[in-house]
């Protein structure tokens, strides 16, 4: 560290800074804050304290200074191209995404890749190393930095750290067949506190901790023999949204001027149904497409009365499995609406776009019913914000039960996504459901939504990790 460096006495470390390079209108780089979760879960936080950002700002080969933006100071870390491919795009979104999402697409194991993950998540650490305060905070985020904690253990002991998964942790089965998985645990146990969506996915890691490394496990806390003793606590901090641009805007008169404009537009169907997801695997967007076109099939509902509104947002477009599965679900959309569109109705209006949140919350107005039918899915903001968004107590959320979502949603409409009958039966369901029930099961689902907030979660990650500074 020297001397001349301002430290910082709280640090994050996430793949992505919060900010996105963007031409201005006369051409020059402009900062926009980035959309996601994870930068609207933090932001709060972070311009409440003396915090510094470690992060990737989004483009290969950009050597840039530390610079601060809306209020937080933002430390770039370099990626080159080569990086970008073989950690980010390879081992994160390749080896380790589809493996901890129970292998629904196979893991790709390539030791480049590893040595690659090893090699940036080395360049996190150190940076953050520089960064942070004697005796500060550091908060690593999510499964593309897991080696990242033990790495900044090593620099700077003297720093509390804790660690956050937003992805599923998979069972000891799946994840044993990872050929780096002793050295996975042990950097994630260089955090204080590592914090997992659901409860099933902390004892996942620690049930893996536990055959894989010996360690002696009490219920959420590992005994940690080396590296002078030390205890790491693993459990739960399910994550959730930040409410209030949800309940304001669909207050606004003209997003519910455009949320009863994308009915007309659609032809003024009885009931519109919505998916939101990153175009990705995991969400079972095939699966929720197949179940409506069978519905569609069988004639228990047709094209003039129900129309399915699917959002798919761009995603990880260079990566294999990805442009496979874009193909897939475009010929399916493309089939269904092929047999069943009339002049004035469609079947399904698929969107390959990513829209501004004013029109994601006109659209959750406007849905009659909101399908999450991923087949696995660390939390699921989306079923969080559509229950934020219906302060008018209307609307059915059909969930998959298995999202990080469906622990705490229990008034909404369960379904198992690969049981196509099941799904169908859910939408069926969803499309009959009485005003009456829908407001019944609406009101609890706001209530949890409402009370657990974004500002809840991080602020009991934050005082778990404060527990453990103060008994240092
Ligand atoms: C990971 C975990 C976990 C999507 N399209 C548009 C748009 N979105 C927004 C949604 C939502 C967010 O992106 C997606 O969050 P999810 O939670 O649904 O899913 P992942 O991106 O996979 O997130 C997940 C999360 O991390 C947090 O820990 O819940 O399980 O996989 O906020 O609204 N937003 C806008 N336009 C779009 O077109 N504005």
């Amino acid at each position: 560290m020297t001397s001349s460096t301002p430290t910082a006495s709280f640090v994050i470390i996430a793949n992505r800074l919060p900010v996105d390079r963007v031409p201005g209108p006369d051409g020059e780089v402009i900062w926009r804050r980035s959309p996601g979760g994870l930068v609207a879960a933090l932001e709060p936080v972070m311009q409440s304290v003396d915090g510094a950002w470690v992060g990737w700002a989004g483009q290969p080969d950009l050597d840039l200074k530390p610079f601060t933006e809306d209020g937080i100071r933002l430390l770039p870390v370099t990626l080159s191209a080569q990086d970008v491919e073989e950690y980010y795009e390879g081992f994160s979104n390749d080896t380790i995404w589809p493996l901890y999402h129970d292998v629904i697409s196979s893991p790709q194991y390539h030791r480049e890749w590893w040595d690659a993950y090893v090699r940036v998540n080395r360049r996190f650490a150190e940076r953050a190393a520089s960064a942070v305060a004697e005796g500060g905070t550091v908060w690593v985020h999510d499964y593309q930095l897991q080696l990242v904690p033990a790495m900044l253990r090593e620099r700077r002991p003297d720093v509390t750290i804790g660690y956050f998964h937003h992805i599923p942790f998979p069972a000891h089965g799946l994840y044993a067949q990872l050929p780096w998985r002793d050295q996975v645990l042990q950097g994630l146990l260089g955090a204080d506190v590592v914090g997992f969506q659901r409860a099933q996915d902390a004892t996942n890691f620690l049930t893996a901790v536990r055959r894989r490394l010996r360690l002696d496990v009490k219920g959420s806390t590992v005994s940690v023999p080396y590296g002078g003793p030390r205890t790491v606590v693993a459990r739960a901090f399910p994550i959730s949204i930040d409410t209030t641009p949800y309940t304001e805007l669909a207050a606004r008169p003209d997003v519910r001027a455009r949320a009863a404009e994308i009915r007309e537009g659609l032809g003024s169907p009885k009931k519109i149904l919505l998916g939101v997801d990153r175009l990705d695997y995991t969400k079972g967007i095939r699966h929720r497409i197949k179940a409506f076109g069978e519905l569609l099939d069988e004639g228990r509902i047709s094209v003039e009365d129900v129309t399915l509104v699917q959002v798919a947002s761009p995603s990880r477009e260079r990566v294999d499995a990805y442009v496979q599965l874009r193909d897939e679900i475009e010929l399916a959309v493309a089939r269904i609406n092929g047999d069943h569109d009339t002049m004035d109705h469609t079947a399904i209006r698929y969107l390959h776009q990513g829209f501004p949140r004013e029109e994601m919350v006109a659209l959750y107005l406007a849905a009659d019913a909101m399908l999450v039918t991923a087949l696995r899915d660390g939390m699921n903001l989306v079923a969080k914000e559509y229950a934020a968004a219906r302060s008018d107590q209307r609307g059915v959320l059909v969930l998959s039960e298995f999202t990080g979502a469906a622990d705490e949603l229990r008034q909404a409409v369960l379904v198992n996504p690969h049981d196509i009958e099941g799904l169908k039966d859910a939408i069926m369901q969803a499309v009959e459901m009485p005003p009456r029930e829908q407001s019944r099961r609406m009101r609890a689902l706001r209530k949890r939504v409402l009370e657990n907030d974004v500002n809840a979660w991080s602020r009991d990650f934050l005082a778990a990790l404060e527990n453990v500074r103060s008994a240092r």
